[in-house]
């Protein structure tokens, strides 16, 4: 039997904010490898613990033993390459490239649209032009997602890291929870309003959403471990 790499066994360590939607990519990507974690809810406004461990003031922020590893999607290769079964990414390289080139895609320019549209909307007269500019390019971004889920339960196939990176932000077609008054949020709920027109994304949704989380323990935060979020700052 081959020995566990250094640091598998101990207890990892999840840094989170309330509704954080990167940290949730990183909670699905834990359920699917059936891991624990223990999650430190932090104050928003208040980021010391997290710039204490990790140099920076975003979440996620996973503490794997000596290993302190920030941004969700590096979280979910360093998850994939510890505990690679079940994996994440598919193994051939060309569908491994296929499915980087997507999560690029998706954080580089597909977030552009609602992070525009908050600070758009901040202003004291938006832009009407520059409004429904972005708002057909979160509605053409729905229909891709349609097309790339027909015959296909995920994204790419199998339950991947793709449905991880895309699935908290998609999720706000369907709602948000009350007390979720992230501005951010707000826009990804307005903007992105299918109300039937897109089966296929509708069911990966509920698909997803009934997908297990880990198994989160909640650790001692600075914070609760829920609530609204009113700080102003742009959470993408
Ligand atoms: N690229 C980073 C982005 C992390 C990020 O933006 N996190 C948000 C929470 S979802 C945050 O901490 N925002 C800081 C703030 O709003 O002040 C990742 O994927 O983890």
């Amino acid at each position: 039997m081959s020995a566990a790499p250094e640091g598998v066994g101990k207890l990892l360590q999840l840094y989170s904010i309330p509704y954080s939607t990167n940290v949730e990519r990183v909670m699905l990507a834990l359920g699917h490898k059936s891991l624990e974690a223990q999650l430190l809810t932090v104050d928003p406004v208040d980021r010391r613990d997290v710039r204490r461990v990790s140099g920076q003031p975003l979440v996620p922020v996973l503490v794997d033993g000596e290993e302190v590893v920030v941004d969700s999607m590096d979280i979910i290769r360093h998850l994939d390459a510890r505990h690679p079964d079940p994996p994440l990414y598919p193994s051939a390289p060309a569908s491994r490239a296929e499915m980087l080139i997507f999560i690029d895609w998706f954080d580089r320019l597909w977030k552009t649209a609602p992070n525009a549209l908050v600070a758009e909307l901040r202003l004291m007269s938006p832009d009407p032009d520059r409004v429904s500019s972005l708002a057909a390019s979160m509605r053409s971004a729905l229909d891709r997602f349609e097309a790339l889920l027909e015959d296909r339960e995920y994204l790419f196939g199998a339950f991947s890291a793709a449905d991880c990176a895309a699935f908290p932000f998609l999720r706000y077609a369907l709602g948000r929870a009350e007390d979720d008054d992230e501005p951010f949020h707000r826009v990804l709920e307005e903007y992105q309003r299918i109300d039937g027109t897109h089966p296929r994304l509708e069911a990966w949704i509920a698909r997803v959403d009934s997908r297990p989380r880990g198994s989160i323990e909640p650790g001692r935060g600075t914070a609760p471990a829920a609530g609204p979020v009113s700080d102003g700052r742009t959470r993408a």
